[in-house]
């Protein structure tokens, strides 16, 4: 059975703001803070080294009972039993993942029209990523698309949509107002001081609204 997921608080990796911290604890203050998901996204890596990485993060993912979603490479999702896959609009499509994958398997992809949207959800996706909403630093060839084309989108796609691109804790709630299913965040979660306490407050904004 395809497992239910929650987007609320959507975790991306990037080792880009651990500021000397340990990668692998700052994930799991992250667990522990309660992030619902968790998307491994490192691109510099060869296959066996985002294996290595991939499977102390499953371990970590599996203790906190959280999906793990491992983005752009199916090969290490498979051979990791993660959830799924997150693919962007350049990488591998969604009816080789689904192939490789199995019907079970959670996978997103990365969109930025209303055109992508609707094609990705005809093409069997199982949740769209929109952004950027705001300016980020944290991709370099990111396009602004803003709240106007998340709405866009949420007004004719059916599947569950992700805000991505420069949500923080100061503009979490503005994102979740809109009716998506949750926000993944980079910066928002690690380039915290306290990444536990970053979590519950995004945590606490989505319940208590
Ligand atoms: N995808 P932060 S923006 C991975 O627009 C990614 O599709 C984006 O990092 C898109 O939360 C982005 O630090 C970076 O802004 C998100």
């Amino acid at each position: 059975m395809k497992p239910d997921i929650d987007y609320a608080v959507y975790l991306v990796t990037a080792r880009t703001y651990l500021a000397g911290r340990d990668f692998y604890a700052c994930i799991e203050a992250a667990l522990k803070g309660g992030v619902t998901l968790v998307q491994l996204r490192e691109k510099n890596l060869d296959l066996k080294g985002f294996l290595n990485l991939g499977e102390n993060i499953k371990l970590l993912c599996d203790k906190y009972k959280v999906p793990l979603i491992i983005n752009d490479n199916i090969t290490a999702s498979k051979l990791l039993n993660a959830a799924g896959v997150h693919l962007g609009q350049g990488d591998a499509n969604i009816e080789a993942a689904r192939e490789q994958l199995g019907d079970n398997a959670i996978i997103g992809i990365s969109t930025h029209t209303v055109a992508e949207a609707v094609d990705a959800e005809k093409r069997g996706a199982d949740y769209l990523g929109v952004g950027a909403i705001y300016p980020t630093g944290s991709k370099v060839d990111a396009t602004l698309v803003g709240l106007q084309m998340l709405l866009a989108i949420k007004a004719t796609v059916h599947i569950p949509i992700v805000g991505i691109g420069g949500i923080d804790e100061s503009n979490y709630r503005e994102v979740m107002n809109k009716g998506v299913a949750g926000c993944a965040m980079i910066s928002g979660i690690l380039a915290a001081n306290n990444i536990e306490e970053r979590v519950k407050t995004l945590i606490n904004d989505c319940h208590n609204n």
